[in-house]
């Protein structure tokens, strides 16, 4: 196949998910600025991202965030979604905004807060059901501050029972998804800190328990793209959020810090999709969740979110450009340097022409991002969205 029609998947073909909170106001624990237009109800958010859809033509699912998307009706809202092209994505469990999750959710030495924290999970099952999502996803805030607060094997345990539980109770032909994040907002210990804690603890939970990987949880210097390759190799990389770092878990636009490394993960997961000897790898490739899990605290958010499929894009029509064949002759003849020059050629092509040619023979503008801001929705959406609360993560 030319490349041609390769980067046709990347337009046509690549699915992204639009994380309804990233329409909504966000800042750090120093200030929330908030920026007019912003959504102020759930069905605003799905608004928002059928323009995210229409634009870039690839992102057509919104992932939701319980408590902070509950409506009366969840049936109503996915009919909504669905009336404006979208699909639901992953329902996101949040069980570290209460009081009662001070010392842990899952993780909670008290059996009574433990089983509160199983029941809000088990509550976006249900919601997961009747959305059709497919997805749940949980992050859990449980760690300790002081050395000596708890026991780790103890709360291991704990972690392991409920999530049993929850898996028990999942809907139909649907994943649960166990992102890791190695601090925040403990700062001494975290119950799941990285992926092999992840990995380990859906091993101990059922088949269709799956690590989900956050570009910007991981320590300075951590090779994700080997992480990548090895839940891969497991059958266990549920998705991604997509997002990129500097220092911490910066929320920044994905690619927008270090390109190349979201490349090296892009290209992991097309060798993994492609590979013929490797069934689990390519299986479990080709049903990766690739959601953007981003804060655009100073940017508009809808330009944000169109640039971010658009980098997404780019990178994926990169990794599809390298020569996998020649790739692996120059491995097993050991040159190193030919090796490595094939990978650097793709990721220095300029996949931008062959992308915007794509985009219009799919119908989709060009140029998703500059067609965006010359719509004038961006000062329509402002000037209607007037009154009321905006939503924000709080
Ligand atoms: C935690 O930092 C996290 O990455 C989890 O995915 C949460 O659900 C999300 O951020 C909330 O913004
Ligand atoms: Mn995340």
């Amino acid at each position: 196949m030319d490349h041609q029609s390769r980067v046709g998947w990347a337009v046509s073909g690549l699915s992204v998910e639009l994380p309804s909170w990233g329409f909504a106001n966000s800042g750090t624990r120093f200030r929330v600025f908030p920026q007019a237009g912003v959504p102020r109800t759930p069905y605003e958010k799905v608004d928002d991202a059928a323009t995210v859809a229409r634009f870039t033509g690839a992102a057509r699912r919104i992932s939701l965030h319980i408590p902070w998307d509950r409506v009366e009706d969840f049936a109503a809202l996915a009919a909504y979604a669905a009336e404006r092209g979208l699909t639901i994505g992953g329902i996101n469990s949040n069980t570290f905004q209460d009081d009662d999750y001070k010392l842990g959710s899952l993780c909670h030495p008290d059996a009574r807060i433990q089983h509160r924290a199983i029941d809000a999970i088990l509550e976006c099952c249900e919601i997961a059901g009747v959305m059709g999502s497919g997805v749940v996803k949980v992050w859990l805030g449980d760690g300790t501050n002081y050395p000596g607060q708890d026991d780790f094997r103890a709360r291991r345990r704990r972690l392991i029972d409920g999530l049993r539980q929850i898996h028990a109770a999942l809907p139909e032909a649907t994943r649960l998804l166990l992102e890791y994040k190695y601090y925040e907002p403990a700062f001494y210990q975290t119950d799941v800190q990285d992926w092999g804690q992840a990995l380990s603890v859906c091993e101990h939970v059922g088949e269709r328990a799956q690590v989900c990987v956050d570009i910007g949880h991981h320590a300075m210097g951590v090779n994700i793209e080997q992480i990548v390759a090895v839940l891969l190799a497991e059958g266990r990389l549920g998705g991604f959020d997509l997002n990129d770092k500097k220092y911490g878990d910066d929320d920044l636009m994905v690619g927008s810090i270090d390109p190349y490394q979201l490349f090296r993960i892009c290209h992991e997961l097309v060798k993994g999709r492609e590979d013929g000897d490797d069934p689990i790898a390519a299986a479990c490739a080709g049903d990766v969740v690739y959601m953007l899990d981003q804060s655009h605290n100073i940017e508009p958010k809808i330009p944000a979110l169109i640039r971010s499929v658009m980098a997404l894009q780019e990178t994926f029509a990169k990794a599809l450009l390298v020569d996998q064949a020649a790739l692996a002759d120059a491995q097993l003849g050991g040159d190193v340097l030919e090796a490595n020059r094939i990978l650097r050629d793709a990721f220095d092509a300029d996949v931008r022409p062959a992308l915007a040619e794509a985009r219009s023979a799919a119908g989709l503008p060009a140029d998703p991002y500059r067609a965006y801001l010359q719509s004038g929705i961006e000062e329509r959406r402002a000037a209607e969205r007037v009154g009321g609360q905006g939503a924000g993560w709080a």
